[in-house]
């Protein structure tokens, strides 16, 4: 039996495994939910909250800062509820979904580990495929507020990453090719892109939003590179879906503001929350 408290102190010692934390956070959420073993995670960003219900039957909800590991959410708009949600498919089949509605940004300056925790205990609870959300800013100017895009490749422009040690992770189709198909297969429309994340919290500069569009760049977001990186490493298939809440700094005329970003997400939601349980349904 794993110490649950001693694992909650621990996250931020170096001597602790972060993996020993998520595997307490796996055996206290299958211990509060009655279930366990969670088949796919979701990750609910900006404009995302909400969709839980969507996907199928809420078996418990667990206030997130209560879970080994996880802390309080600091940004308005995100929600720290950790929900099992039990899927009933067409086939008779039951999927296991583990949605997590807050997420540890690196701008929180809660570190790394925090970052990971997500990813990590839903790997540890048995997902094998993670759905990482989140809001964003678009350099495309087709893409208006509210357009969804699939992620097909990242920037990690943090210089950081959530890896400790000699840890040499692959990141070819770190977004998985398989589960970007089953998306198109519900909305052929749905644009891929490439998704820069910028440390934040402000947003960028219209110098720096130039400069990622010059290295590639079609999104530009505070999330998602990192927990994707050690979503991969934990073993996790990954498909990202992007909510383009504003035009990026410098793409249009009009200046940012989170405001502006939660009215995109709120306009957005009702249609969005049903392409991903729609999505979700098929994976
Ligand atoms: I919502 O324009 C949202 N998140 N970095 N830039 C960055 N993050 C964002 C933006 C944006 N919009």
């Amino acid at each position: 039996m794993t110490d649950i408290t001693a694992a909650v102190r621990d996250l931020d010692d170096p001597a602790t495994d972060p993996f020993d934390v998520a595997r307490a956070a796996a055996a206290f959420i299958a211990d509060r939910t009655g279930v366990d073993h969670h088949d796919i995670a979701l990750v609910l960003g900006s404009g995302w909250g909400g969709a839980a219900e969507l996907l199928g039957q809420v078996v418990a909800e667990i206030p997130s800062d209560q879970i080994p590991g996880f802390t309080k959410p600091a940004v308005a708009g995100h929600v720290g509820v950790t929900r099992s949600i039990r899927i009933d498919r067409p086939d008779g089949s039951t999927r296991n979904a583990l949605v997590l509605g807050s997420r540890t940004h690196l701008y929180e300056g809660r570190g790394l580990r925090r970052v990971a925790h997500g990813v990590r205990t839903a790997a540890a609870t048995g997902c094998t495929t993670v759905v990482l959300t989140n809001g964003c800013g678009s350099l495309n100017r087709q893409w208006r507020p509210g357009q969804v895009v699939l992620l097909r490749d990242h920037i990690n422009l943090t210089a950081t990453s959530p890896l400790e040690g000699a840890t040499f992770v692959d990141l070819t189709d770190l977004y998985t090719p398989r589960l970007r198909a089953i998306a198109h297969s519900i909305d052929p429309s749905l644009p891929e892109g490439v998704y820069a994340q910028f440390r934040g919290p402000h947003y960028e500069s219209p110098a720096e939003v130039a400069m990622a569009g010059v290295m590639g760049a079609d999104l530009v977001g505070m999330s998602t590179t990192l927990e994707a990186i050690a979503a991969r490493h934990a073993g996790l298939d990954i498909l990202a879906l992007s909510l383009a809440t504003n035009l990026a700094a410098g793409v249009s005329d009009q200046p940012l503001s989170h405001e502006e970003v939660l009215d995109a997400g709120a306009t957005a939601g009702p249609r969005i929350r049903d392409l991903l349980a729609r999505i979700v349904a098929k994976i």
